[in-house]
């Protein structure tokens, strides 16, 4: 588990993965469509391309290192051309996949080259990925020079559904120059309709309504837990949708991932539950301490490790309490506040 906690390679935020950044100079929006509508249309966009491109699967199999995004060969197929020896159509290769955003029934396409040998990050949480990604007329549109940290709570949909379904690396090792070696991470190529990309809003390189592919490698991540109130975010998600903007408790001006006091009975959040700290000197020592505590019960969970400036390790085991039972934890439930002793 310490693979998670590597904060060591410089963080770099990239625009391009954003819904929210918006730079007047490169994004512009265009009148927006019917989804349902636009989705039919770059399912056909999506169709061709997978159909008329190829990758090299047989060279891939017979790498004697770790494959990584560069070593991902796709190439299109012209009609006087036969598919070349160990190679596989793209179509014959990817996995359909399902889900809904903004009501509207998606499809996508995922390569799975390797699943990943660490842990799957939960789709709120900030991932360390190597990526390329490029339009379906294969002109690139940005990609990562070094590792960068992506919040995937402010990503594109495709983004914070498709990365929690690999898994990051198993272990890392520093070189002497700095630089970090992952081993075993997740590898794929994610194929996404406009409606799970910017959709009608236009970056700079990506047209309005574009399909965007992203070949990736997934290193590591970090459970995130924007508002601080020990809640992490993915569990912020009160109605399970994967969108963590609608849901909002108290129906204030914040969602309940940015509310200090989800409920808004007065009482933060953070006090509503139950927390208990758990500290160590070395990480080992720490995570001998919270084996013992597993498994942990369904209400019950540690909050993300720790660092303090003296090197202390430490995390809070966080219990949710109902005290009144009526199977609404009390920092949801307005007239519910339990102990209040923390
Ligand atoms: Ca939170
Ligand atoms: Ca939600
Ligand atoms: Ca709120
Ligand atoms: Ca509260």
């Amino acid at each position: 588990m310490k693979i998670k906690y590597c904060i060591s390679v410089v963080l770099i935020v990239s625009f391009v993965l954003f819904n929210c950044e918006e730079d007047e100079n490169q994004v512009q929006t265009a009148p927006a469509r019917d989804r349902s509508e636009q989705q039919l249309i770059d399912l056909d966009t999506l169709h061709n391309y997978l159909n008329t491109h190829y990758y090299n699967s047989g060279q891939l199999n017979d790498l004697s290192v770790y494959p990584s995004i560069s070593d991902i060969e796709i190439s299109k197929l012209n009609d006087d051309e036969i598919l070349p020896d160990n190679t596989t159509f793209l179509i014959d290769a990817v996995e359909e996949m399902h889900t809904t955003y903004e009501d509207v029934d998606y499809t996508y396409y995922l390569l799975k080259i390797r699943n990943g040998e660490g842990e799957h990050p939960n789709f709120t949480d900030q991932v360390r990925v190597n990526y390329d990604g490029f339009l379906t007329n294969n002109v690139s549109f940005d990609e990562s020079v070094t590792s960068l940290d992506i919040d995937l709570a402010f990503s594109i949909a495709g983004w914070n559904r498709v990365l929690p379904q690999f898994k990051t690396a198993s272990q890392y090792s520093i070189n002497s120059d700095g630089t970090v070696n992952f081993e075993n991470y997740g590898l794929g190529v994610m194929f996404l309709p406009s409606g799970l990309s910017y959709f009608n809003v236009s970056q700079s390189g990506i047209p309005s309504y574009s399909c965007l592919i992203f070949k990736f490698e997934l290193q590591q991540y970090k459970v995130m837990d924007h508002d601080n109130d020990y809640i992490p975010s993915y569990l912020e998600d009160v109605n399970g949708d994967i969108e963590i903007l609608d849901d909002n408790t108290d129906n204030d001006q914040f969602s309940n991932f940015l509310d200090t006091d989800d409920d808004g009975d007065g009482f933060s959040t953070y006090r509503e539950v139950i927390a208990v700290d758990f500290t160590d000197t070395s990480l080992e020592g720490l995570e001998a301490q919270m084996q013992v505590l597993e498994p942990l019960d369904s209400d019950q969970f540690f909050t993300p490790l720790a660092v303090a400036e003296d090197g202390t390790f430490s995390v809070k085991l966080i219990t949710l309490e109902d005290t009144n039972g009526n199977g609404i934890p009390n920092y949801l439930d307005v007239n519910d506040t339990g102990t209040l002793d923390n």
